[in-house]
């Protein structure tokens, strides 16, 4: 709600020092009995409140939920992420923001899940979501370009997610084209780009995204053991997803309006300095067959340039790529 906004950028803005309650009732408008009920709805998710007479309220602990309140606590966005409908189980959020872009849901607007028991990645594969242990979340966006630019979108949200685990972590995160984000060459982010569109425009672009950040090896089913991994498996410690996520939000904002100001050329010097593929030999795997050969880089439109055996470039729609 708004007034749960107003109380939250009360906070945001209060450096970690008290905010008293008088303070909070003028910027929010309400009653100080109002304010004392949003305080203790916050607390019933899980933050941790400490109320001091004569000097208002303060925020000792954080929950370890993603919740909308949690992630919006300390936001500092325009637009990504103003929006969150927050679930504890769906069956996958990809499904939940295709609905509320039909009703007209505004730019930035994020579903975010502690579990998914049907996310998926590309060409309907299952995507592994257990409890409280990843990021499961799905963006829409409302971009004005050609239909043809959108796969663009999914190398910005793998710049984006790079730089974010950059911020946040010690490791140094890699991208595998198109859509696949390696730490030591395992998986730990997958993005799904979705359109919906009119025959020649974009209506929304729903981007998913799923990230690995606390599971241990044992979290995983035996047959993603050897090419998934978690960030806290590499980091060796727990990670704050609230954190990550607010700077994925950042991240991409950024990149975003670059985009749509500058073009794609700006984000595709960017994803070049993070991709492993490039100079490589790889095998890509599309629905017309495979091609083998050397990854050259990526068109100035995002196209994967493949040179085969015999000197023949292949420009690569959509693929899915093994390294040699
Ligand atoms: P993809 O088709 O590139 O990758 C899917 C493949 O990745 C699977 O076939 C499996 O081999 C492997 N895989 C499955 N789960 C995991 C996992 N947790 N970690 C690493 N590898 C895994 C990638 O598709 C796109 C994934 C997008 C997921 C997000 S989560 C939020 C949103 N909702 C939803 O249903 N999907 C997106």
């Amino acid at each position: 709600s708004e007034l749960r906004k107003k109380l939250l950028e009360a906070f945001t803005n209060s450096e970690q020092e008290y905010v008293s309650g008088q303070y909070l009732a003028d910027v929010m408008g309400c009653s100080r009995t109002a304010v004392w009920k949003h305080i203790e709805d916050l607390r019933k998710e899980g933050f941790e409140l400490e109320a001091v007479r004569k000097k208002g309220y303060k925020i000792l602990n954080l929950p370890k939920s993603i919740s909308a309140d949690r992630v919006q606590l300390g936001l500092k966005t325009e637009f990504i992420g103003k929006v969150i409908h927050y679930e504890e189980t769906v069956d996958s959020t990809q499904k939940i923001a295709h609905l509320l872009s039909h009703e007209g849901a505004v730019e930035g607007t994020v579903v975010i899940a502690e579990e998914q028991t049907g996310g998926r990645g590309r060409m309907d594969r299952a995507w592994h979501s257990p409890k409280s242990t990843g990021i499961w979340m799905s963006l829409i966006l409302r971009p004005k370009i050609p239909i043809q630019r959108a796969p663009q979108l999914t190398l910005l949200t793998a710049v984006a997610i790079v730089q974010a685990i950059e911020e946040t972590t010690t490791l140094t995160p890699q991208i595998k084209w198109p859509n696949d984000i390696l730490v030591e060459q395992q998986k730990v982010t997958g993005i799904l780009t979705e359109l919906q569109a009119d025959a020649d425009r974009i209506i929304s672009v729903i981007i998913g995204m799923g990230l690995n950040i606390n599971q241990t090896e044992d979290d995983f089913p035996p047959e993603l053991r050897q090419i998934a991994t978690s960030l806290r498996a590499k980091e060796g410690k727990e990670l704050d997803r609230a954190e990550i996520i607010k700077v994925i939000f950042q991240k991409f904002e950024t990149l975003y309006m670059l985009f749509l100001e500058k073009g794609f050329y700006p984000i595709k010097l960017l994803w070049e300095s993070y991709a492993i593929s490039v100079g490589k030999e790889i095998t890509a795997r599309t629905l017309n067959g495979s091609i083998s050969g050397k990854a050259l880089g990526i068109t100035d439109e995002g196209v994967l340039k493949v040179e085969d055996a015999l000197g023949e470039i292949h420009q690569i729609y959509s693929a899915d790529i093994e390294l040699h």
